[in-house]
């Protein structure tokens, strides 16, 4: 299936709103206003925001259940996680998202069955199989290039396999474990890797269309894949940049959608950053 110009209106409005709240988050950031450390995703955010439209075209009524890692900005606020209570979680207030003390890396919405990440890379991987393998829900699990690589996440394939779990694993591939590339670490793919236990899988660029187009081949069934290239635009952890010509895929949004949409994104974070900031 095609994607129209109108829904992939919706993709970049939410991708906006993620990339705005990570620039707003950044400047805190740097003026030291958040003081824990932070897990950035801007550069990848157009992966949750295509799913996410996609789920909620596909599947409005579904209970779904999502398992996220530690840079998981932007996947909890394109599944609809509270904007106010993300902020307030990274300011320390027991007023956030996992109460103030889950910080970046650790960020949950329970109304929205999202599920936050230990620490530990790839944990989620099984626990994400097992709740899917409980409940039966529809379930995605976002986990890294690197964190896939893990011997318990990769045996959690064979049991979704094995069970045909209705689970899509979306492996967000930025190519880099903090400043190690794939290729130092290992001459095998995600993709074959999943394939081989017996799921479908596939090996794309975060281009919005080719998610969806891919995407819409596979409704949630059975168990599947998604290796998906994409870029992190800033530093593993922190506020800084590692390489100024990284590739941003919001560019090419702008050129067709004009900044209208990425300015409202802008006041719509300012707005809430300046109310949370006087409820500290
Ligand atoms: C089991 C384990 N090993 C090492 C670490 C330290 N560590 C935290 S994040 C990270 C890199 C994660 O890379 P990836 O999964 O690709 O996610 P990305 O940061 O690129 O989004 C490492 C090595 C950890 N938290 N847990
Ligand atoms: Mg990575």
């Amino acid at each position: 299936m095609k994607l129209d110009k109108a829904t992939e209106l919706l993709i970049y409005e939410k991708a906006s709103l993620c990339r705005a709240f990570e620039e707003e988050v950044f400047k805190n950031l740097q003026n030291k206003n958040i003081k824990i450390p932070v897990y950035l995703s801007a550069g990848q955010e157009f992966i949750a925001s295509t799913f996410a439209v996609f789920f909620d075209k596909f599947f409005p009524k579904t209970k779904k259940q999502i398992f996220i890692q530690h840079r998981g900005h932007a996947t909890y606020l394109a599944f609809g996680g509270d904007l106010k209570k993300l902020i307030l979680e990274l300011l320390g207030s027991s007023k956030g998202c996992a109460n103030g003390m889950g910080g970046s890396a650790s960020i949950q919405c329970r109304e929205k069955n999202i599920y936050g990440h230990d620490g530990l890379m790839g944990s989620h991987g099984p626990i994400a199989v097992g709740a899917c393998f409980g409940n039966n829900f529809p379930t995605l699990c976002f986990i890294g290039d690197a964190a896939a690589e893990e011997d318990y996440f990769l045996a959690s394939l064979g049991w979704a396999s094995t069970k045909k779990l209705p689970i899509w694993f979306i492996v967000e591939d930025n190519n880099l474990s903090i400043l190690t590339e794939k290729k130092v670490r290992r001459n095998w793919e995600m993709d074959d890797v999943a394939k081989s236990f017996g799921l479908t899988s596939f090996d794309i660029e975060d281009k919005p269309k080719d998610i969806w187009e891919t995407f819409s081949k596979n409704l949630i069934k059975k168990p599947c894949l998604f290796n998906i290239r994409t870029n992190r635009l800033y530093w593993h952890a922190g506020a800084g940049i590692d390489d100024p010509n990284t590739l941003d895929r919001q560019k090419d949004y702008i050129t067709k959608f004009g900044y209208e949409i990425i300015n409202n994104a802008q006041r719509k974070v300012k707005k809430a950053w300046n109310k949370c900031q006087k409820l500290i």
